[in-house]
């Protein structure tokens, strides 16, 4: 036994001194362990792992989860203010901490990003300028006639995307008759019709049923000021927009949209009604035990929107409850501004967490992930959502991302928390096992028929939704990605399904995947780092050998785009220009985490790289255990929507070094 300087056995994983007061189960040390605690790389390594241990730990909540803000861009509170300004609820105190917080953003151009270091976008930046408008700050300051110069070179108004110039039309700002029509009439058609509401994602879903009754009444709420400087030619803001040919998909769907405009104006009025009726029932049935819609901003505003339209009183339970639910979306922080967070992320940090802290060490009967178990286990969707529309017959038993969200459970956060779950010693093992078992079931029964996993329903892939001239922004359709179907292989790899056919097929399609780089897009995750990095973990717990011809394209991959200074980094632009940004950028914490965990699943423990990536995460950490993470490494869409989820900078690189010193899965050797 090699005892190293802190004391602990050199066989063990590292362990934070406050976390591993518990018994230490003695097993011999491997022969990479041995030489490893030799050189001061798994020397650093242990002790980076057990502060950062330690920090994590002390972010867990006392009921047992933990949970990262969720840090978006100006848009979220840009919408907020104009949501209170549409209903008359703005007060001063929210008003001005958010314009602090907008303010604060704005980049020296005058434009705001929507991910750090990016570049000035245009709908972010219209929608700022008009939240700051609403704030009192002159158009005439210095900041805001920086920003409509810079709004009216892009193009103006007329060029942001369709949901800014909903929010615009609200006001008056922008004429609704120059928005793509959405009815209400949609609810009815068939969930074989093309184009029926389940053929979307269930997040523009449930934002489409909400906006076809906002955009059937068309509300004009009187404008506090006048826009013209944000337009390029304020007599005639919206110029002409070129057809497409007849015989394309979009000059076909342009004309279905110009027929619906007609058909808004002579739209049977009992037809209308009923079928407005019927979506402020779709919303009522689906709005959550907190108030809220789907755990999500979107569908939250423009549901408390149509259902006021509807004549819900501010005070009627269903919107006094999801206006509060709004109001935990804010984040206030210590200068006095308020950030608006698009969503939470407690399930998804907690199993990340204490799948973190299982890799570095922590025992499995630790008190701490026995309560995060437990709050894990209580959190169990046990009954049918909107997925059961295409799968009526397949029983419950999956998790959401959020607190409260049980309409909408979903692949991911299914397979990651059963690989948390199995890596804590439960008191109650049954309880565990029984829970493990509906959710395999569930993410089975999940499959896409390709053999892929979406991220919450099956087969969502019609080609339609993409098409409609409303859908300029976002993913509207949620087929099967490399990153959701990695996590959930993982999984059934961990169960002891490997060699289930299911699970097989699954494996050929995350092999049919791979880009000729050797690398795999990250959907949900930035982006062939994340999506590597999820991969190679699930092949190799599949038992697919470090040696496959697929694994060592892919370890060729990463060390080739591994930084100078041996951390990993991939700009948000890699989304945009995959020649030129895929696996380039400042290195990162998380990001340089997967690209280990990658390697390590690949059999690479030894290698340079990993070596030199295990320093650029020892040499970066804090003091106090934690890492800096300005940039962006998550997504919500490609290029579009771009997520900085706090404890990512904090979970991946702990997990890294932890698999590193030997605490996680087994990586299956060369
Ligand atoms: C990381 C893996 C777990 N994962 C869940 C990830 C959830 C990410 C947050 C989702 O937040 C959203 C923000 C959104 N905005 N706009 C939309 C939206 C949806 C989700 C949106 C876009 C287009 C349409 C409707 C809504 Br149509 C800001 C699986």
């Amino acid at each position: 036994m090699t005892a190293t300087t802190d004391g602990s056995t050199g066989a063990l994983p590292p362990r934070a001194p406050s976390a591993s007061d518990a018994t230490a189960e003695t097993t011999e040390p491997t022969d990479s362990l041995r030489t490893a605690v030799l050189d001061d790389t798994a020397e650093s390594a242990r002790r980076a792992a057990a502060r950062a241990t330690d920090y994590l730990l002390s972010l867990q909540d006392p009921a047992g989860w933990w949970k990262g803000d969720l840090e978006t861009n100006v848009t979220m509170d840009a919408e907020d203010l104009l949501l209170r300004q549409f209903l008359g609820i703005q007060d001063p105190r929210t008003t001005e901490a958010a314009g602090r917080h907008i303010r604060g953003e704005q980049r020296p151009d005058g434009t705001w990003a929507t991910f750090y270091g990016g570049p000035g976008e245009l709908s972010a930046t219209v929608e700022a300028y008009v939240a700051l408008r609403l704030a009192g700050d002159a158009p005439d300051a210095p900041h805001m006639a920086r920003a409509s110069a810079w709004i009216r070179e892009q193009g103006g108004v007329a060029a942001a995307r369709v949901f800014t110039r909903i929010w615009l039309a609200l006001f008056g700002w922008w004429k609704w008759d120059d928005l793509p029509e959405l009815p209400p009439e949609l609810l009815y058609l068939p969930k074989w019709f093309p184009l029926n509401i389940y053929d979307f994602g269930c997040w523009a879903r449930q934002t489409i049923v909400p906006l076809t009754i906002v955009s059937a009444k068309r509300p004009v709420r009187p404008a506090p000021f006048a826009l013209d400087e944000l337009h390029v030619d304020p007599r005639r803001p919206a110029p002409p927009r070129p057809l497409a040919p007849a015989t394309s998909w979009d000059g076909l769907f342009q004309r279905l949209d110009k027929a619906l405009h007609l058909y808004h104006k002579v739209a049977l009025r009992k037809l209308r009604g009923a079928a407005m009726r019927a979506a402020a029932r779709w919303i009522i049935e689906r709005q959550e035990n907190d108030g809220c819609w789907g755990g999500i901003q979107p569908p939250a505003v423009y549901s408390v929107i149509a259902l006021h339209l509807l004549g819900y009183d501010l005070d009627h339970p269903v919107l006094r409850t999801g206006l509060a639910s709004l109001d935990r979306f804010a984040v206030w922080r210590e200068d006095g501004a308020r950030m608006i967070e698009a969503c939470q992320s407690p399930v998804w940090d907690t199993c990340l967490a204490t799948i973190a802290l299982a890799d570095a060490g922590v025992p499995a009967d630790h008190p701490r992930l026995v309560k995060a178990a437990d709050w894990m286990l209580a959190e169990q969707i046990r009954r049918p959502g909107d997925w059961s529309v295409q799968r009526p017959q397949l029983p419950s038993g999956g998790w959401a991302f959020e607190f409260e969200n049980d309409n909408y459970p979903d692949i991911d956060d299914t397979a990651e928390v059963v690989l948390a779950l199995r890596r804590v010693q439960h008191p109650d093992p049954q309880l565990v096992a029984d829970a493990v078992q509906r959710a395999v079931r569930w993410n089975f029964g999940m499959q896409s028929r390709n053999g892929g996993w979406g991220a919450f329903d099956v087969d969502n892939t019609s080609p339609f939704p993409n098409r409609l001239p409303f859908c300029d922004f976002g993913e509207v359709i949620d087929p099967p990605s490399a990153d959701v179907t990695a996590h959930v292989v993982e999984m059934l790899a961990d169960v002891g399904r490997a060699h289930d056919p299911r699970t097989r097929r699954g494996i050929a399609w995350l092999l049919a995947e791979q880009e000729p780089s050797g690398a795999w897009f990250g959907r949900w995750g930035t982006n062939y780092l994340y999506g590597t990095g999820s991969v190679l973990p699930a092949l190799a717990a599949a038992g697919i050998p470090g040696s496959h011809p697929a694994v060592r394209r892919a370890v060729r991959w990463l060390e080739k785009v591994q930084n100078e200074d041996g951390g990993w980094g991939e700009d948000q632009r890699s989304y945009q220009d995959k020649e030129r940004w895929a696996g380039r950028g400042a290195s990162t914490a998380s990001q340089t985490a997967w690209a280990l965990m990658a390697l390590l699943a690949a059999g690479e423990r030894e290698s340079e790289a990993v070596r030199r990536g295990v320093h650029w995460l020892t040499g970066t950490q804090r003091e106090d255990g934690s890492w800096d993470e300005p940039y962006f490494t998550g997504t919500g869409f490609p290029w579009d929507f771009s997520i900085n989820y706090h404890l990512y900078r904090q979970v991946f690189p702990l997990t890294a070094l932890g698999r590193y010193l030997g605490g996680g899965p087994a990586a299956v050797g060369a």
